[in-house]
């Protein structure tokens, strides 16, 4: 469907025809439209606009990536729909792995996202059944040892709270999008992006060329600063108000 530029919800209808052609390309799972429906009700809360806690929240995102020895960044059938090249242009940008990891398990669509990022000339890494990261019984446990196994600092879009538990069990520092505050995934990360995937991975990749000449002292200082408890309770003020 053609949704012309002037249309006031022309950001929000897009991002629907990318999840339904994600799902007809087999990159997206059907729950995938369910995942995508309860974003959009949070986005409407929030305005659809990204909020200063949330840029904070990017900025001390970026940092900490920035100051990993390994970054990764895990990527299921709604990132790779909504957002394929923007993620390959972040990778790139600070220099992480791009690793594939669904819930819903299918080594095809595996198979399909991975080709999705190829298109953008980045080459993500699948998940292997020889290593489990632990603390988790579903397909999401499962990780490359290039990738999500020894990274130090995952960023984790739409995940699942049972998996970002898991992932800071395991002593790795977590940094999440996620449009609801109130999730656990949103409770468990330690840097929380409360803002629409779409629009947080472009501002991400100017602010990584921004700090890219940062050092290390000035890196660690914004990481050190930032309390994403006020950025949870800030979250949910904007969405009361
Ligand atoms: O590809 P798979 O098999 O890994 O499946 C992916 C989904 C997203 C279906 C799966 O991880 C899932 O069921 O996710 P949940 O538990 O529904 O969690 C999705 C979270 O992401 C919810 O808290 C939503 O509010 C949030 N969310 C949805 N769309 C967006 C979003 N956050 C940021 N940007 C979005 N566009």
């Amino acid at each position: 469907m053609k949704i012309p530029e002037s249309h006031p919800r022309y950001a929000s209808l897009m991002s629907r025809e990318k999840i339904v052609r994600g799902v007809e390309k087999g990159i997206t799972s059907l729950h995938g439209l369910i995942a995508q429906g309860r974003g959009e009700a949070f986005d409407y809360l929030l305005g659809e606009k990204s909020h200063n806690f949330a840029m904070d929240a990017m900025t001390a995102g970026v940092a900490a990536l920035l100051l990993a020895k390994n970054p990764a960044i895990s990527v299921n059938g709604n990132a790779a729909s909504l957002c394929a090249e923007d993620i390959s242009r972040l990778a790139k940008a600070i220099n992480a792995a791009i690793e594939v990891n669904i819930f819903h398990a299918s080594a095809l669509r595996e198979k399909k996202i991975k080709k999705e990022f190829l298109r953008y000339g980045a080459k993500a890494l699948l998940p292997s059944k020889k290593y489990s990261i632990g603390f988790l019984e579903h397909n999401r446990r499962f990780a490359n040892k290039k990738g999500i196994l020894v990274a130090d600092v995952v960023l984790v879009p739409l995940e699942d709270g049972d998996r970002c538990e898991a992932l800071r069990k395991m002593g790795k520092k977590i940094i999440a999008i996620d449009l609801n505050p109130m999730s656990r995934t949103a409770k468990a990360a330690h840097i929380t992006i409360v803002d629409n995937i779409t629009r947080a991975i472009p501002f991400m990749i100017k602010i990584a060329s921004s700090l890219k000449r940062a050092n290390v002292e000035r890196l660690r200082l914004i990481v050190s600063k930032y309390d994403n408890r006020k950025t949870l309770h800030s979250a949910l003020k904007q969405i009361r108000h």
